[in-house]
């Protein structure tokens, strides 16, 4: 091989050493830069003839062009690798699935209250919604609620502004405000029967919703949910209230196989007061009694609060929590969960 073709050879191998595209130009200098070896080359011709010149320089065009061929080649090289890198860091695979939009649900305490709705709609209870932040006597004086009761202290119920200095309005405790109210705007409608002597269609109305209580725990929110429930009539009667909330469970929980459990209690609103347990007879919860909600014949002083006279209208009411029944149907055995907005949760109970 001639010196020549070495050359060519030479930058050839260096280039294709060269990794990147600066280390590239540097070994261009070294053999087409102004001190580089083809111009070397090209200034080596001045003692030659002039017919020497004409083929050592030819020659060296020659060799000049191909070391110009393999820089631009090995350049070309250089920037395909650059690109081929870059495609597969910037690759998609567009047979992947598209990304939807995530889909909504209804919050698992939400689930419950249609189906509460929904069972106590189908026996003939109209269902109330009304104001979270309450007056005094909705929440506690129309109900029973004695001036000093536990119930009624600074731990226990949030204050807030509005009301008077003695009696500041506050979040509802419970949704048996809404009861009241519901049972006054009945009985004004029916106001002029009543004067007549005439009956008065009886109430039947469930209130469920938010409620706030100064508490927090596993089991207690300082928000969590209620519903409660009300039939007021001429002829209602406990016997009523165990049939009503019998079938109610055995439809919630979808089982037949379930006890219920009235156990004496005490409630300011009502007289006598029961808290209702349930037992299943199967499943992972069998042979323990559960407590899902207080109930009783509503008190003398609150149905008269109702604008109603307690020697005619009787009835009952109860309370349960939603919440709490929610655990129960799902196994769920921390409330803090419902409230905690985790979507992996949340997802579930889709
Ligand atoms: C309970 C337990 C017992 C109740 C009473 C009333 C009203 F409005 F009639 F006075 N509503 N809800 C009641 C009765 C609530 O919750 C544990």
């Amino acid at each position: 091989m001639n010196e020549l073709d070495s050359l060519v050879e030479s930058a050839t191998q260096l280039f294709a050493q060269s990794a990147t595209p600066a280390d590239l130009e540097n070994a261009k200098a070294q053999f087409l830069g102004k001190s580089g070896r083809v111009t070397e080359l090209m200034k080596g011709m001045a003692q030659l003839s002039v017919e020497e010149k004409k083929s050592r320089g030819a020659a060296i065009n020659v060799t000049k062009q191909a070391i110009e061929a393999a820089l631009t080649a090995r350049r070309q090289a250089l920037a395909d690798a650059e690109l081929q890198v870059q495609l597969k860091a910037e690759a998609l695979d567009v047979s992947l699935p598209g990304r939807q939009r995530g889909q909504g649900g209804l919050h698992p305490v939400s689930l419950t209250l249609e189906r509460i709705e929904g069972i106590f709609g189908s026996m003939g209870f109209d269902v109330a919604q009304g104001p979270e932040i309450e007056t005094d006597w909705f929440n506690f004086t129309a109900l029973n609620t004695p001036e000093d009761h536990p119930a009624r202290s600074m731990h226990d119920t949030f204050y807030v502004e509005g009301g008077t200095a003695t009696a500041p309005n506050l979040l509802r405790t419970h949704t048996s405000p809404m009861q009241i109210r519901h049972a006054v705007q009945h009985v004004k409608k029916h106001r002029a029967a009543l004067d007549a002597g005439q009956p008065m269609p009886e109430i039947r109305v469930i209130a469920p919703g938010r409620t706030y209580r100064v508490d927090s725990d596993a089991t207690h929110s300082p928000m969590f949910h209620q519903c409660e429930g009300l039939w007021i009539g001429e002829n209602v009667s406990f016997k009523d209230l165990k049939v009503i909330f019998t079938d109610f469970c055995r439809t919630f929980f979808e089982s037949d196989d379930l006890v219920l459990r009235f156990r004496p209690s005490f409630f300011p609103f009502t007289e006598p007061s029961a808290e209702i347990d349930i037992q299943f007879q199967t499943g992972p919860l069998a042979g323990r009694w559960l407590e899902v909600a207080g109930s009783g014949q509503v008190h003398p002083n609150v149905v008269r609060n109702m604008g109603l006279d307690p020697e005619k209208y009787i009835g009952f009411a109860f309370g349960m929590g939603p919440d709490r029944l929610t655990m129960l149907r799902y196994g769920v055995n921390d409330l803090r969960l419902f409230f905690d907005g985790d979507i992996r949760f949340l997802s579930q109970f889709q």
